[in-house]
């Protein structure tokens, strides 16, 4: 060997040693210590070695990613040891249950379990052999199932070579392939853009990606692995638990949740634990995993059919089924937004039964051609409203008419607008429309506006039906025996009314301008505007600009605000509330330690965030007054969005819930602690 080629070798191991540890650090420790474009550069150096030196060029080498020609199909092949399924399990009962049966069988008080997510992606055995990449086999149906080695080379967390000096002989790890959420959402954007076909949901972008006879394809897929177990292999360790330990070590990547518990009692507590961090995860799950976690226990319990007594997967409720949409109804909303709702057959899906979902807006209609008589998937994840996923034209009996947004208002037969840049159709009927009416009136009752108690959506519903009541002023106009006159009111909820009413005529200007329902006013940019201005008048003649300058006041909620107050009809109904005894205080200022300003606010915190843990925004907003809670209601003052926000942001909007992010967080914690 010459010496240039002595130099090569020992600099193509370096490149290649350095290649794997950045690999696992990424992959496994999930702590890289140089970006993806040094790691590019280090892949770019060892492949213009390695052509120069193609006798140099092993299997085991990071560049060998992708290289096979594209396959024919794939083979078949024989599993040595069965790839087994699972029991499953619904209910914290048939948990109850198998605890019991592997307790008696074992003949102990207390089980130690391995307790894991279970990974909604594609089940995959890895053959390594004195620690190489030798197979890569799908489970099929157990026994058999198909060489998808040339594909699964090109997927980075799986090792090509395992780390390491004394690794087993044989060795042969099982785990699931799948996509994470921020991987699918980004190839399905990909897909679009070029005009292609995108995937339905993450877990069968990793399948289609898998089964691609050209690898060069599977290599553009943002694939990712976490191994659950260990077989076929020698000198393992006892515990399934420590097995796991020695496969990260071995360069697998081992899903981060994984958790060894004790009892029936550290079961469940997981499976809680868990079922709340589900949202957050960034790769679907349909559920939790338990195994026994002494190797010689599971031995002893053994395998019922072909599932082993020693594990037992805990199903979430399915989040996704199918079910007939009989109709498609418009709903009015505050701002004379029309929203599309889906009337269901009544369906099962993530733990309740449901009947309406909704549909957004009419492109969204358009978009998932959903015909009113198909059968739809509909979905419904954590807390989120039910929305439906798409429909299924396959199962269409008969040609299906498309449904198209009505022309006029289904309330108040106004003209429909579609505003343009806007993705909402809204009915022009303003005030007249009867369901805006109604809207606003909830809106103006609500806990974080004037705060009525008393006054739910069937009485308003009645009140305006029946024109008792045009504008929110009306309603201190009433009287008791009107009241009391209302299906469902009796004399005594009438007193109570009229006493709510009463109380509530003292609030804040924040409150008060809350209440009001400016388009884009929430709660907190209503008290931003109510400590800049002090009074109504003040605020009523400001200019867009002199809007502007309040912060975190926008050009659009900047014109909003002042197009409220240009018009006539708005200044009479603030006129009204004046002459009918409503009376506002200034906007507290900053508070002193110990006040509790936020007293009342409900804010819901998702995604994550940069200056501050989601834990101590949580202190901060509670030592104000304010109440945190984990699911977003029409009573949520608002929803605090990071990055990566999740499926409560969603609800927000639906609901029509302030949305504040990170920045207005800062403001909102600065400006009342001064
Ligand atoms: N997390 C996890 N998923 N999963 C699936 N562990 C696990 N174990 C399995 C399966 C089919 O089978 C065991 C019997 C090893």
């Amino acid at each position: 060997m010459s010496d240039r080629q002595a130099a090569a070798r020992q600099r193509i191991e370096q490149l290649r040693g350095s290649l794997r540890e950045h690999n696992y650090r990424y992959y496994v420790l999930d702590d890289p210590v140089i970006s993806d474009a040094e790691y590019d550069r280090l892949l770019r150096d060892l492949e213009a070695l390695e052509r120069e030196h193609p006798e140099l060029v092993t299997a085991d080498s990071p560049t060998q990613r992708v290289g096979a020609e594209p396959a024919e199909g794939f083979e078949t092949v024989a599993h040595r040891i069965p790839m087994l399924s699972l029991g499953n399990a619904f209910s914290a009962d048939e948990v109850r249950e198998f605890d019991r049966r592997v307790r008696d069988t074992l003949d102990i008080e207390t089980v130690d379990y391995s307790a894991e997510p279970k990974l909604d992606g594609v089940a995959i055995a890895l053959r390594y052999e004195s620690g190489k990449l030798v197979l890569a086999a799908t489970r099929g149906d157990g026994r058999r199932g198909e060489d998808v080695t040339a594909n699964v080379r090109t997927i980075r967390a799986v090792p090509l070579r395992l780390r390491g000096d004394r690794l087993p002989d044989v060795l042969e790890v099982r785990g699931e392939i799948f996509m994470t959420r921020s991987g699918f959402a980004e190839l399905n954007q990909r897909l679009a853009d070029a005009g292609d076909k995108t995937f339905v949901n993450p877990r069968n972008a990793a399948s289609g990606s898998l089964r691609q006879l050209d690898s060069a394809i599977t290599a553009n897929r943002p694939l990712h692995f976490f191994c659950y177990q260990a077989a076929d292999a020698e000198d393992l360790p006892e515990r399934h638990s420590e097995i796991l330990a020695l496969l990260r070590e071995f360069g697998f990547p081992v899903s981060p949740e994984a958790r060894t518990v004790q009892g029936l009692d550290g079961l469940i507590e997981y499976y809680e634990w868990i079922g709340q961090r589900r949202d957050q995860l960034d790769y679907d799950i349909d559920g939790v995993v338990y195994k026994v976690d002494d190797l010689d226990q599971q031995q002893e319990l053994g395998f019922v059919s072909r599932a082993p007594r020693w594990a037992l997967a805990h199903k979430f409720p399915a989040q996704e089924e199918v079910t007939r949409l009989k109709s498609i109804e418009v709903q009015v909303g505050r701002t004379g937004a029309l929203t599309p709702v889906a009337r269901l057959e009544p369906v099962f899906v993530g733990g309740v039964t449901v009947t309406n979902a909704t549909l957004h807006n009419a492109d969204e209609v358009r978009r998932k051609d959903v015909r009113p008589g198909d059968y739809v998937v509909v979905r419904r994840a954590g807390d989120v409203i039910p929305e439906i996923v798409r429909s299924i034209p396959e199962r269409r009996e008969k040609e299906l008419p498309e449904w198209h947004m009505p022309e006029t208002c289904p309330e108040c037969g106004s003209a429909v607008e579609q505003v343009e840049g806007e993705a909402a159709a809204r009915c022009t009927g303003g005030l007249v429309c009867p369901a805006q009416r109604r809207r606003a009136l909830e809106h103006f009752v609500s806990r974080a506006a004037m705060d009525i108690d008393g006054l739910g959506e069937k009485v308003i519903a009645q009140l305006v039906e029946q024109d008792l009541v045009h504008s929110p002023a009306d309603l201190f106009l009433l009287d008791r025996d009107t009241l009391a006159g209302l299906e469902r009111m009796g004399e005594k909820s009438a007193d109570n009314l009229i006493q709510s009413l009463e109380n509530s005529k003292r609030v804040t200007l924040g409150q008060l301008l809350f209440a009001l329902g400016i388009r884009e006013v929430g709660a907190v940019t209503a008290q931003a505007l109510a400590r800049h201005f002090g009074t109504l008048d003040a605020l009523a003649q400001a200019s867009v600009e002199d809007l502007e300058a309040v912060r975190d006041v926008g050009p659009v909620v900047a014109r909003h605000v002042h197009a409220f107050f240009e018009e006539a009809h708005n200044r009479e109904v603030i006129d009204k509330l004046l002459a009918a005894g409503v009376e506002y205080e200034p906007e507290k200022a900053a508070a002193a330690a110990g006040e509790r300003p936020l007293d009342g606010c409900t804010y819901v915190l998702t995604g994550s965030l940069s200056s501050l843990t989601r834990s101590q925004a949580k202190q901060r907003l509670e030592a104000l007054g304010a109440r945190v809670t984990g699911s977003v209601s029409k009573n949520t003052t608002a929803v605090i969005a990071g990055d990566n926000p999740g499926s409560k942001l969603d609800r927000a909007r639906e609901l029509g819930v302030e949305l504040l992010d990170e920045a207005a967080l800062e403001s909102l914690l600065e400006s009342h602690q001064g």
